[in-house]
């Protein structure tokens, strides 16, 4: 009896160069696996097909997806590995959506075989394995690899079971995403999911409208709220106009609310103290009164406290003036690219408030967007509280950072600092920086007069994608006076192709700002002198006070090519690693 076929389809596959000698090529094959073995055929017109290859499937260590940015030379983009033997086949599917397909039922038909604890999610290319530098080809791996049935999947809902009301938590998707491992649901834009899961800080498991089930990156949703109030803290339910006013004038606390039953039945009010006043800002403590009013959109009803502002439910409402409370500035911090930043306070704290030039900024994609920024959350990176668009200029209220940006940070101290201390800003920006990179999500102006120092002397991470919202041509185009030229990769000043890649560059020179202690880069050429330097091949030279193993580093993220230079996980670890010599 033959083995049962699982798979069939033409794929193309990559030169095994199981010799020193053997070409690297790309050849297309018609693959097919079956219950014992995964075999290759080449297809000539008009010829019966040529077996080329076949690998038993009980010689399979590992099948993965592998996670590269280096360009694919054939017309199938999306490679997995077989590892096998002391080989490794790479093969190229066209879509995602097939390549899991294909690295699913392998996994499965290898399932019982003894395999690899850990293997290398990149490339083996040029004499090294890309993900970890390591030269020997038969290198342990260095990224936990999990055989089907060992990675936890997202529980499976069991579809007896229903859900409360009150129990059901829905999301909403804020972007597109597309799957990276086979445990991954893909996210389309404003579609509902039922929430199944959110112990994991970064990846929640969710339900969509067709019951399956899979991992997202919960920056990409936010939580859908019920209508449902009484579950709330800040319902209080029986409490009337003057008790509210004693319990949140006793409270004391700027912004605080709560929301009780309006006198109308039905109805509801929410109550708010403030301790200024909004006419002139002095000192005035009070209790404001605000009814939700309704508005009926045909079998809807819509919430809102301001015309401008309707939810569908009270919960939502209340969130997003919790967010939007009124924020007070008291001092002018001094001018960005983008408008005048103010100290201010919100919510009983300080924060660092923007205020964006009329004009300035394409307004609409940036609320959109900002969204997706506010979930952002990293140690070592200013914080996104919020954004209050209900006036213009739009504010955008930012965690408050004593020690302010990092270029007047290192010239007002220079020659102060120790060797451990200019390393430790490195890493914090690293660390950052690796942050966004696991969540896709790219800086394009990474440079010291983007980093701000708080007042323990971290240095963190801002305006992080901001750059794409300017409209000022004198900032977006390569020849534009404000273009950092000097912060930006080759493939960024010619074709404004930003990636991570281009994030690297431009932390090399945030780097080289670092152990020069806040000096200009290349402070004696224009910016087109840089560029003909670039292209001539010369670099940034090393700082007096920069070691050379920081400036080996340096160089490594200057590499012409994007993929030849270390990803911020790499760079991390480099950093790292230097921390822990004596
Ligand atoms: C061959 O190159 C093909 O790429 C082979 O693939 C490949 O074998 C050979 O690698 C490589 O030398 P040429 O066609 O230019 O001779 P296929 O068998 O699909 O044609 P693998 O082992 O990758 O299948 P070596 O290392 O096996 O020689």
């Amino acid at each position: 009896m033959y083995p049962r076929v699982i798979l069939k389809e033409t794929l193309y596959k990559k030169s095994q160069q199981k010799r020193r000698t053997s070409p690297s090529n790309y050849k297309e094959r018609i693959f097919i696996l079956n219950t014992q073995n995964l075999t290759y055929f080449e297809q000539r017109p008009g010829k019966k097909p040529t077996q080329k290859g076949c690998i038993n499937l009980s010689h399979i260590k590992c099948v993965e997806m592998v996670r590269s940015d280096v360009p694919i030379p054939c017309e199938n983009k999306y490679p997995f590995q077989v590892a096998h033997d002391n080989y490794y086949l790479y093969v190229f599917a066209p879509d995602n959506e097939c390549r899991l397909k294909w690295v699913k039922a392998l996994k499965e038909a290898t399932q019982n075989n003894t395999v690899f604890e850990k293997y290398h999610p990149d490339f083996w290319g040029e004499g090294k394995w890309r993900c970890c530098l390591q030269t020997e080809r038969q290198a342990t791996g260095c990224s936990e690899y999990y055989p089907i049935g060992a990675k936890p999947l997202p529980p499976t809902p069991d579809p007896s079971r229903r859900f409360s009301e009150s129990e059901e938590r829905i999301v909403v998707a804020l972007r597109n995403f597309t799957p990276q491992e086979e445990t991954d649901l893909p996210l389309h834009k404003d579609e509902e999911y039922l929430l199944i899961d959110c112990s994991e800080p970064n990846w929640w498991s969710v339900r969509d409208k067709d019951g399956n089930v899979g991992s997202v990156p919960c920056i990409y949703v936010a939580e859908k709220l019920s209508n449902n109030v009484e579950k709330f803290e800040w319902y209080c339910k029986d409490v009337n106009r003057t008790e509210a006013e004693d319990l949140l004038m006793r409270l004391k606390k700027d912004g605080g609310y709560l929301v009780r039953n309006s006198k109308r039945v039905g109805a509801y009010t929410v109550s708010i103290f403030s301790n200024v006043s909004s006419s002139d800002g002095t000192k005035y403590p009070h209790v404001k009164h605000y009814q939700i009013k309704l508005q009926k959109e045909g079998e809807k009803v819509l919430y809102y406290l301001a015309e401008k502002y309707v939810f569908s439910t009270i919960p939502e409402l209340i969130r997003y003036h919790q967010h939007n409370a009124a924020v007070i500035l008291s001092e002018e911090l001094g001018s960005g690219q983008f408008g005048l930043v103010w100290k201010g306070s919100w919510k009983d704290g300080q924060v660092a408030v923007k205020t964006i030039r009329e004009g300035f900024m394409s307004e609409e994609e940036f609320k959109e967007e900002a969204r997706v920024m506010m979930k952002l959350s990293n140690e070592k990176l200013v914080k996104l509280y919020g954004v209050v668009t209900q006036h213009s200029p739009i504010y955008l209220v930012f965690e408050f950072m004593e020690n302010g940006c990092l270029t007047d940070f290192l010239t007002a101290r220079k020659g102060t600092f120790s060797q451990e201390s200019l390393l430790e800003m490195c890493l914090d920006v690293s660390e950052g920086m690796a942050y966004l990179e696991t969540s896709n999500f790219i800086h394009r102006d990474l440079a010291a007069r983007n980093c701000l120092v708080s007042k323990n002397n971290v240095v963190k991470i801002a305006d992080f994608g901001m750059a794409r919202f300017v409209l000022d041509d004198q900032y977006t185009s390569s020849y534009g006076s404000k273009f950092p030229v000097k912060w930006s990769s080759p493939e960024v000043i010619k074709f404004w192709k930003y990636s991570s890649k281009s994030d690297v560059w431009s932390f090399g020179v945030l780097m080289w700002e670092i152990y020069s202690e806040g000096r200009m880069p290349y402070d004696l050429r224009s910016n087109s002198e840089v560029i003909e330097a670039l292209k001539a091949g010369l670099r940034l030279l090393k700082p007096r006070l920069c070691p050379q193993s920081v400036y080996n580093l340096m160089q490594w993220s200057w590499k012409e090519k994007p993929e030849d230079r270390p990803s911020f996980a790499q760079l991390l670890h480099e950093l790292s690693c230097l921390e822990q010599q004596p």
